[in-house]
């Protein structure tokens, strides 16, 4: 099985799957497409057929978009076990994960993931609304799952890889949080994988201008 996956600095929608992936232990080969260079689209173009990553490709299936590919990993690795168990968390955590994957616009646009970049900066009162919904996210689910474990809904989980990237995004523009986010960012921030991923990415040469601010 092959994910083929972005810049690891930049790619914010690719780190999604990957975590997920190696979150749960599970084989896959790594393929990396530098994003907007001039062989790009001719590169994706092999694997996708949106021409976006991240794409899951398993023997002849080919699975694009992130929350498809999470799906797709839960159903076909994990049993299930992507989401939480009982039917009215999982349909919690699906809310909090199409909130994430169809909205925070400001936030996406803003504070572009960036893992090199590490200062401050001015966003507009959308980016903050952004941020506070986040924080509340966050908030409300570790107050209510925090006898569980120490992830969104306890026990880890898709929510978990979905927010990944926001992490990130807190930690480069320094935003400050609330107790309980802080500690869930720092929690998402210490995993192995995560780790690794950061380290890979500020090993990167490539530097994308569209992308930085
Ligand atoms: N909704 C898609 C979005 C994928 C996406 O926008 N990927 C970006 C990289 S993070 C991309 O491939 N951009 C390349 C391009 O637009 O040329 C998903 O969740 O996978």
């Amino acid at each position: 099985m092959k994910l083929v996956i972005g810049n690891k600095n930049y790619s914010s929608w690719s780190l999604r799957p990957w975590f997920l992936l190696k979150a749960f232990g599970i084989d896959f080969d790594e393929v990396k497409i530098g994003l907007y260079q001039a062989n790009t689209a001719d590169r994706l173009r092999q694997y996708s057929p949106s021409l976006k990553v991240p794409v899951l490709v398993d023997g002849d299936l080919v699975v694009w978009d992130s929350l498809a590919i999470c799906e797709y990993i839960s159903e076909q690795y994990l049993a299930g076990e992507g989401w939480p168990e009982s039917v009215a968390d999982r349909a919690i955590c699906r809310s909090v994960v199409a909130e994430m994957h169809s909205g925070f616009f400001a936030l996406r646009n803003e504070l572009p993931m960036n893992i090199r970049h590490s200062k401050p900066l001015d966003v507009t009162e959308a980016a903050r609304k952004d941020v506070v919904r986040v924080v509340q996210v966050w908030g409300g689910l570790r107050d209510k799952y925090q006898h569980e474990g120490p992830w969104l809904f306890g026990r880890f989980s898709i929510a978990d890889c979905m927010f990944a990237p926001v992490a990130l995004r807190f930690r480069s523009y320094q935003i400050e949080l609330p107790n309980v986010a802080e500690h869930y960012k720092q929690t998402l921030l210490d995993h192995p994988a995560m780790k690794a991923w950061m380290t890979d990415a500020i090993s990167e040469k490539e530097h994308i201008d569209e992308v930085e601010l």
